[in-house]
């Protein structure tokens, strides 16, 4: 039996990030009881001009104070806060960036949903994703697992509510290439290089499969291949997944598994972010059909 502990330090992880690791990967259980209470919508706007749900609010507010009081994080961007935290009596230079609950639209309709966590060895929350040392999500499916990559590929990992620890599931994940799609937006909105992307997999018989939930959809993808894709639209050509706490901790993670990231010109991961809340178009996903999207957006 393979123990999530024993796995990070088989990696060479330093014990402060093994720690950060193990803190925020075990405050699944108490999110997960969270939900029971927490099924409405907040009266209050996100950064991003959306509305919460309480359980946005609810891990948000849970996470911050355990990785505050865990004095092993420096910084800290959430999707949920408007503004950076600094915890100036921390002892360690991490830097962390996280979306306390992915997916949240979904909760009252119980499919799965999650928490994206992305950890900066030092410095700013505002670094590419080519530059983290580590990123893991969690999934609350029948089961709450956790992938994880500390740059050495990817592992999952389910938590065991008996023995409080998490076991390995899955060793070593490697994209298929696979031939299913998820998109999100409006027909009516998109542009001309997604619209063509659209008829590359008409033309090429994938199959529609789409969540809502981002942490699902590309859990999905990292199982069965093909692609998850939020484009850039007419209306907003940013599109609406955030670069620091969606596509960056994700992209690190598929392309760990072999696949890529791409906004359909550049590997999303070299992209310097100006502002925690910015956006992105992405495609996520299978290395070939990340390739042949590319080709498409240059030549049209
Ligand atoms: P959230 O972090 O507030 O849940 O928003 C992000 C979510 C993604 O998980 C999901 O893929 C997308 O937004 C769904 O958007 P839409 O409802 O427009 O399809
Ligand atoms: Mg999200």
């Amino acid at each position: 039996m393979v123990f999530l502990r024993k796995y990070l330090e088989s990696c060479g992880c330093e014990p402060e990030l093994i720690a950060l690791i193990r803190l925020v990967s075990r405050q699944m259980g108490a999110i997960r009881k969270a939900f029971l209470e927490n099924q409405m919508y907040e009266n209050t706007l996100n950064a991003s001009g959306e509305l919460q749900a309480q359980m946005d609010t609810w891990a948000d507010n849970h996470l911050i104070r355990v990785v505050g009081e865990s004095g092993l994080v420096r910084e800290l961007a959430s999707e949920e806060q408007e503004e950076i935290i600094r915890f100036e009596n921390s002892r360690c230079e991490y830097a962390m960036v996280m979306d306390p609950l992915d997916g949240s639209s979904l909760i009252s309709t119980n499919l799965a949903v999650g928490t994206i966590v992305g950890i900066f060895e030092k410095g700013s929350v505002l670094q590419p994703g080519s530059k983290l040392r580590a990123a893991f999500y969690t999934i609350f499916g029948p089961l709450t697992v956790l992938v994880v990559s500390v740059g050495k590929g990817v592992q999952s990992f389910a938590w065991d509510p008996e023995t409080e620890h998490y076991l390995l599931l899955r060793d070593r994940f490697c994209v298929p290439e696979g031939s299913q799609y998820g998109t999100g937006g409006v027909r009516k909105d998109w542009l001309p290089a997604h619209l063509k992307v659209l008829e590359y997999f008409d033309q090429n018989g994938f199959k529609i499969r789409y969540s809502g939930s981002f942490v699902a959809d590309c859990h999905q993808l990292l199982v069965y291949g093909g692609i998850y894709t939020y484009p850039g639209s007419m209306k907003k050509p940013e599109g609406k997944l955030r670069l620091l706490f969606e596509a960056n901790p994700l992209g690190f993670i598929i392309t760990q598994a072999g696949g890529r990231i791409t906004d359909g010109k550049q590997n999303i991961l070299d992209i310097m972010p100006e502002k925690p809340h910015q956006k992105t178009p992405i495609y996520i996903g299978s290395k070939g059909i990340i390739d042949t999207i590319e080709k498409i957006y240059s030549t049209t």
